[in-house]
């Protein structure tokens, strides 16, 4: 005999939050994938290293940074965009491996933006004290397309704000193998990352790295 004990469970899987309308976070999806990820990661960065970009306003960025996929994300003191060569060797950026390709598909198709297919993937590097102010993404074409993104290694805090600036931001806690989709009515949200407490873990030493990708 079945009850109606279910009928009024949200849809949504346990170790799935709702943080906004359009932002999930799915606890631990990449699961069992983190030792090729981070296998498929250094491949990249022998080829394109993680390097501290500076800002239009001239500050040397504290998180580093690097790219895979058919363009990066790049700033520099005239400004910010996406370009299809690392600028500090001249070449295309490595492409992007389809592990990391179809592990961000599965996780925005789990969180109700079927069909995502990145194209770029920026990578950043935290060491401790290391943080991000508060920004929007609105580097890309298309606002339509979701960002994924992946924590791996030490834990942050992730600040997430509303539409304007002055939003009080609410904190989420961020660990190795957790993802974030953020899209619809949460894309354009400010957002940011606490300094890095320091800490050591198994498969990243002392650092914390995230992938975000994006629809360019
Ligand atoms: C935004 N990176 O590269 S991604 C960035 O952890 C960036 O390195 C941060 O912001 C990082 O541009 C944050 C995590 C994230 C998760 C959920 C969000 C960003 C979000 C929900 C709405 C808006
Ligand atoms: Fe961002």
């Amino acid at each position: 005999m079945t009850t109606d004990l279910f009928d009024n469970v949200p849809d949504i899987h346990p170790s799935q939050e709702a943080m906004a309308e359009g932002a999930a976070l799915l606890r631990g999806f990449v699961g069992p994938l983190e030792s090729n990820l981070i296998a498929a990661l250094r491949d990249i960065v022998v080829e394109a290293p993680f390097r501290h970009m500076v800002t239009p306003g001239d500050h040397r960025m504290s998180v580093a940074m690097t790219n895979c996929g058919s363009a990066g994300w790049i700033t520099d003191r005239s400004g910010y965009r996406y370009g299809a060569n690392d600028p500090e060797t001249g070449k295309p950026w490595p492409a992007m491996p389809p592990l990391l390709r179809d592990l961000a598909g599965r996780a925005a198709d789990r969180a109700g933006f079927a069909g995502f297919s990145p194209d770029v993937c920026l990578i950043n590097r935290y060491v401790p004290g290391a943080r991000m102010s508060l920004h929007q993404d609105r580097d890309e074409q298309d606002f339509g397309a979701p960002i994924v993104s992946v924590s791996l290694g030490l834990p942050a805090i992730f600040l997430f704000g509303g539409l304007k600036r002055s939003d009080k931001p609410r904190r989420y806690r961020l660990e190795h193998g957790d993802i974030a989709v953020r899209g619809g009515p949460a894309r354009l949200n400010f957002h940011g990352v606490a300094p890095l407490a320091d800490g050591e873990h198994p498969l990243t030493g002392r650092q914390r790295i995230n992938l975000t990708f994006r629809k360019v």
